[in-house]
């Protein structure tokens, strides 16, 4: 932060030649600034003037200042540029003296940043900033729970115990003080960043070993993914429709599923009209007219689909083949097949 003392006065017409001559007001305040520059915090003097060849010149006496402790040390003590200002009297327009101090929002030490740069920094800040609050956020969220996931249930209740007393510590520290040096806040940041990341990286790297040496068992396949056609266990889902099956985007479908193993398929009835699933014998050919559930061939449960009604059918082949089912209600139309791999 920048401190800064304006200083503004009006030279009468007739006096600004006597004002510019040696000894004269412009001169003191040029040598002013070898006393100057020996004051603490003292950074820059800057005199302008308004370009009026007629009438009153205003006289702009600018100092600049790293602190405000400093620019106020300098105001209640002679000389300082108000006084130099007062000993010329005669020179100045009555009452015109005025003194500003300020406090420059930027940092930018002297020039200010062109616009381009200005305009990109008005534009991304408020873009930049919640983003990166966000980001630091999420990226928090996932090293606490690749922490919490690794350790037991005990531990990591002490573990969120724990933090949460840690962040209420440094939030009383840093509320109870009435500034707090830069360097303390950084390294809290940074503590609190290298303990994340490295408990965030063991947790990832220890979570790793556990799947590669066969600790953890693999996650079972997902539900639609590929289950089918490898015939791997998994859950399958049909949709009942008016008058078709529909599976996988077919509406005759065919279903491919592992040899010797139980499957199971969800039914759903999306249609209006009453639907079933009957799946052939292993000869390939449908004993009952209308399946039962228990009976010879594979039949749904329930055997009869209101408009609405879930259900499953749960089969299993011990050769490989290919076997029809139906809806026993439209065995015309509603129709597919089950390949056994
Ligand atoms: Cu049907």
């Amino acid at each position: 932060m920048e401190y800064i003392q304006t200083v503004l006065v009006q030279i009468q017409a007739t006096m600004t030649d006597e004002a510019s001559r040696p000894q004269g007001l412009l001169a003191a305040l040029d040598e002013h600034r070898s006393f100057l520059e020996q004051q603490p915090g003292f950074q820059d003097m800057r005199v302008t003037r308004s370009i009026n060849p007629e009438g009153n010149v205003l006289l702009v006496i600018e100092t600049h200042w790293s602190d405000d402790n400093s620019l106020v040390e300098y105001e209640t003590r002679e000389p300082n540029v108000s006084s130099i200002i007062n000993q010329h009297q005669d020179l100045i327009v009555a009452d015109s003296l005025q003194v500003l101090d300020m406090e420059a929002l930027r940092t930018a030490s002297g020039r200010p940043a062109d616009e381009a740069t200005e305009a990109t920094e008005r534009l991304a800040l408020p873009l930049l900033i919640p983003l990166g609050i966000m980001a630091f956020a999420l990226l928090v969220i996932y090293g606490l729970s690749r922490i919490y996931l690794e350790v037991s249930n005990e531990v990591a209740t002490g573990m969120a115990a724990g933090i949460a007393l840690g962040i209420m510590f440094v939030a009383w520290y840093i509320a109870s003080r009435p500034s707090v040096p830069g360097w303390q806040i950084g390294s809290i940041t940074v503590l609190a960043a290298t303990v994340l990341a490295g408990g965030t990286i063991f947790s990832i790297v220890e979570n790793d070993e556990g799947e590669a040496s066969g600790e953890e068992p693999a996650a079972a396949a997902s539900p639609d993914d590929g289950a089918a056609a490898d015939g791997a266990p998994g859950s399958l889902a049909v949709s009942l429709g008016d008058n078709f099956f529909e599976f996988d985007g077919e509406t005759e479908p065919a279903i491919a599923v592992a040899a010797g193993e139980e499957i199971t398929i969800d039914l759903t009835n999306d249609g209006l009209a009453i639907h079933n699933m009957h799946i052939a014998g292993t000869d390939n050919e449908f004993g009952d007219a209308i399946c039962e559930l228990g009976g010879e061939e594979p039949c749904s449960d329930p055997d009869l689909f209101q408009a609405g009604d879930t259900g499953s059918i749960t089969f299993s082949f011990d050769e490989p083949g290919t076997f029809i089912f139906r809806c026993d209600f439209h065995p015309a139309e509603m129709i597919g097949t089950i390949k056994v791999q």
